[in-house]
């Protein structure tokens, strides 16, 4: 039995993990038949505890929603047309093979979008077809978000999942920076109920300091709130780190052993005292000074960033010096302060050589239009339209979009938006006709996230406390209905013409998963046959075949060797989940850097730091900075055809503070004109004094333009399309992440 079935009144029940954000909740689901009565959160759940948030209880009528996609849609002179899948992937092959065999492979783009990261088939299968179609241009949303923290990573530890997350259940002191995780619950630090965590941490006499321009949900919950100029961050973190050397703060502890070029990050912050900066940052000089000084002496600590540190113009300078004031107070790697997790399906840190392994190469190639560099296999987004609508040899003529929306999500979106038509070969899979896939040739809807299992092999690698939970299929797949992961392996053989069977590309995948295992002097299946290895593994096809070997080599795992540890099986049992543990030292056998050191000072982001001083003396420009929100209701783009979570006052406004309004005569719900050099938008105002002085901030990913579009509920409330306003050429250098923070826009005055 893989799903705990409780049969009272012709109803029953099973336990879910909530795959929507990072967070990660279990779900306790009461179904009538195959209708999904009531969506609570499970209490039993070994990590959330029955936490949950609106959007999971929307899993029932996202399932329902009669908008998505259950067929595979093929345009015909300019309409979408229900087909069936075996013509589907004949079209596919049409529009593809073409491309292929006249241009190369360098020809086609593939685009990972964000919810890839949460489907357990998006997590193993994308590697069958970007290996079938052999281009080298990958992109992802990784380049709109969180890139300068994986590269800091890198650097620093020598994986860029090798991240240090904030031990927020045991710190004495919380630092956040551009992070709002009351709405967006969490990112980069997996933890379902921050909410709860928080106000724990309070009540145990725990600080909280939240630096944000905009007075969020976190910082009304907080100890003490900073509002920091947009952009300010990697000054007035590096002013901290200032004080730390001249104030004596630095106490390594028993990180010292492990740690190499301090005198080099000293030498790189001389010149930013607190005083000095004050005026870009925002932030006075004696608030920086008492912050640093909270930092180093409170008995535990921790500083934690996300998308205000992040997607800014100085975001690898940022990410880099939380690590390093982390580090220098001695709060890395151990509790109350920011360690390492060990995921149960392994990580790159948990395999090969402890301590030791290649340094990162990056700019293997480049793009063709803006030599831009490949980092981590991938070419930054903000390059994507550019080379499709960029004349000459080596344009993208086709592309494979997989849950992504670049139209929504991508900086100068209207470029996206005009650069998608010019495509020979438009392949989407996605549930839903939206701003992007409305462009496609063929649609291949996967199943509703309720009609698949699910287990988080990503962000439990990043998760506060260790945990391992998998959920069954809640709901059969439709009559004919394809799995994602057949889907993508169809494509797989729809591309190299191999004409294999989806369960024939699987066989090959499982197979090569555990030939590298074979080879690995780290892995329990070191020199076993591989056959031998498959044989064993419980399940006999698919994702679920995989996750099995992956707990069982993993570092809980069974190991093949018959003893009590982690199997998937062991998971079914447990439909609540595993406790793992809290997160536990892990220096310096999580390091896989050439010499077995963290070097503090790596010279692509230590370089970087010029670029920074001469901003700071530039006279800032007069005029307002845009920044972003979440809000709790909404995920990115592909939320808002959901009826439940589209009530009530409207959430894509725009925020101007009462001064900045009244400048411009701007009242609550006023309709103005917002501009850049890049576009404009119309935008319904929100004066509030939650933003603060000179700064407004926009959410993105509402739907913008409603024609051609099949979303009936976000159709009746489009809002604003903010990337129309961002310049896809203006990226945190070292990193080439996208800017969505601290951007100079026009707000007009109002119109008599
Ligand atoms: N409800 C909901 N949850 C989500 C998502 C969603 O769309 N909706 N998206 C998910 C995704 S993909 C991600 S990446 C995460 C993101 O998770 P978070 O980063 O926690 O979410 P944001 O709301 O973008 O928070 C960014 C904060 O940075 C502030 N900010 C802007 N500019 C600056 C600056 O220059 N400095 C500082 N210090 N702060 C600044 C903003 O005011 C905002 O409060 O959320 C995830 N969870
Ligand atoms: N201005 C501005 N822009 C931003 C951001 C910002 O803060 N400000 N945030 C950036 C960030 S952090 C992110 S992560 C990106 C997100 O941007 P994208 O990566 O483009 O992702 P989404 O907008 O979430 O679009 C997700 C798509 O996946 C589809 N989908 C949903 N579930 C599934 C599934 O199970 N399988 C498949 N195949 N498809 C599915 C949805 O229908 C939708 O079309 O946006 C970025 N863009
Ligand atoms: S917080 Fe995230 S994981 Fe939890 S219920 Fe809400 S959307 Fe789902
Ligand atoms: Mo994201």
């Amino acid at each position: 039995m893989t799903v705990h079935e409780h049969r009272a009144h012709g109803r029953r029940q099973a336990i879910r993990t909530c795959p929507l954000c990072e967070a990660t909740c279990g779900l306790s689901i009461t179904l009538a038949g195959n209708t999904v009565e009531r969506i609570a959160g499970d209490e039993h759940d070994v990590f959330s505890r029955g936490y949950l948030c609106p959007k999971g209880t929307t899993l029932g009528e996202q399932h329902a929603d009669p908008d998505r996609l259950r067929a595979p849609v093929v345009k015909q002179d300019g309409e979408f047309v229900e087909t069936t899948w075996d013509d589907a992937f004949r079209v596919v092959g049409e529009l593809f093979h073409p491309v292929l065999e006249t241009h190369g492979p360098d020809a086609v783009a593939v685009y990972l979008g964000n919810p890839i990261g949460h489907n357990l088939d998006g997590l193993l299968y994308p590697r069958v077809f970007l290996k079938a179609l052999g281009s080298r241009n990958l992109y992802s949303a990784s380049t709109l978000d969180q890139r300068p923290k994986d590269l800091s990573n890198a650097l620093l530890y020598g994986g860029r999942y090798t991240l240090a997350v904030p031990d927020i259940d045991r710190t004495d002191f919380l630092l956040v920076l551009g992070a709002n995780p009351m709405a967006s619950n969490g990112s980069l630090a997996t933890a379902p109920g921050w909410p709860r965590r928080l106000r724990a941490l309070r009540r145990r006499g725990g600080r909280l300091v939240v630096v944000d321009p905009l007075r969020t949900r976190t910082a009304d919950i907080a100890d003490q709130h900073i509002r920091v100029r947009p952009g300010g961050d990697a000054a007035l973190l590096l002013s901290i780190i200032h004080v730390l050397f001249e104030e004596d703060l630095v106490s390594l502890g028993r990180l010292a052993e492990f740690v190499s070029d301090v005198d080099q990050v000293e030498q790189a912050v001389g010149r930013f005292a607190p005083e000095r900066v004050e005026e870009y940052t925002g932030v006075g000089s004696v608030t920086v000074r008492e912050l640093a000084r909270g930092l180093a002496t409170a008995s535990s600590s921790c500083v934690y960033g996300r998308m205000g540190t992040t997607t800014t113009r100085f975001g690898s300078i940022g990410s880099w010096a939380i690590d390093i004031i982390n580090i220098l107070t001695g709060n890395l790697d151990r509790p109350g302060g920011t360690m390492f997790p060990k995921a149960a399906t392994g990580s790159p840190n948990t395999k090969g050589s402890p301590r030791y392994g290649a340094s990162p190469q990056f700019g293997r190639f480049h793009t063709r239009v803006r030599q831009a560099p490949e980092m981590f296999g991938e070419l930054p987004t903000s390059c994507f339209a550019e080379e499709i609508d960029t004349p000459g040899e080596g344009r993208y003529r086709a592309l494979l979009l997989v849950s992504g929306n670049p139209v929504v999500s991508n900086p100068n979106s209207q470029r996206v938006a005009a650069a998608l038509p010019q495509l020979d070969a438009f392949v989407a899979v996605d549930p839903y006709i939206n701003d992007s896939t409305r462009h496609a040739h063929v649609i291949l809807p996967p199943p509703s996230a309720l009609q698949r299992p699910h287990y988080d092999v990503h962000f439990w690698q990043w998760s506060v406390r260790n945990v391992a939970n998998y959920s069954p299929r809640v709901l059969p797949l439709d009559e004919g209905q394809l799995d994602e992961w057949e889907i993508m392996c169809r494509l797989a053989s729809t591309f190299d013409r191999s004409g294999a069977s989806a369960h024939e590309v699987d066989e090959g995948l499982i197979r090569s998963m555990v030939r590298s295992g074979a080879r690995d002097e780290s892995s329990p299946v070191f020199g076993w046959a591989v056959e031998e290895v498959v044989a064993e593994l419980g399940p006999s096809t698919g994702p679920e075949r995989i996750l099995d070997y992956m707990l069982r080599v993993g570092p809980y795992g069974e190991g093949f060797a018959g003893g009590d540890g982690l199997t998937l099986s062991t998971l079914v049992e447990h439909e609540h989940g595993v406790d793992l543990g809290p997160l536990e030292p892990r220096l310096p056998d999580v390091l896989r850097t050439s010499d077995g050191m963290i070097g503090l000072a790596p010279g692509i982001i230590v370089q970087d730091i010029d670029r920074l001083w001469d901003d700071i003396g530039r006279r800032p420009r007069d005029g307002l900075l845009l920044i972003g929100r979440r809000t709790l209701r909404s995920n990115n783009s592909w939320m808002h055809n959901v009826p439940s979570l589209m009530t009530g006052r409207p959430r894509c406004t725009l925020q101007i503070s009462p001064p900045d309004a009244h400048a411009r005569g701007l009242e609550s719900g006023d309709t103005t004109r917002v501009t850049t050099d890049t576009g404009e938008v119309e935008a319904v105002v929100e004066v509030t004094d939650r933003i603060a002085e000179g700064v407004v901030s926009l959410p993105h990913g509402f739907l913008h333009e409603p024609d051609g579009v099949g979303l009936t509920t976000a159709r009746a409330r489009p809002g604003t399309n903010v990337n129309r306003l961002m310049d896809e050429q203006v990226l945190d250098v070292p990193s080439s992440t996208a800017v969505f923070n601290g951007v100079p826009v026009e707000v007009s005055a109002r119109r008599r």
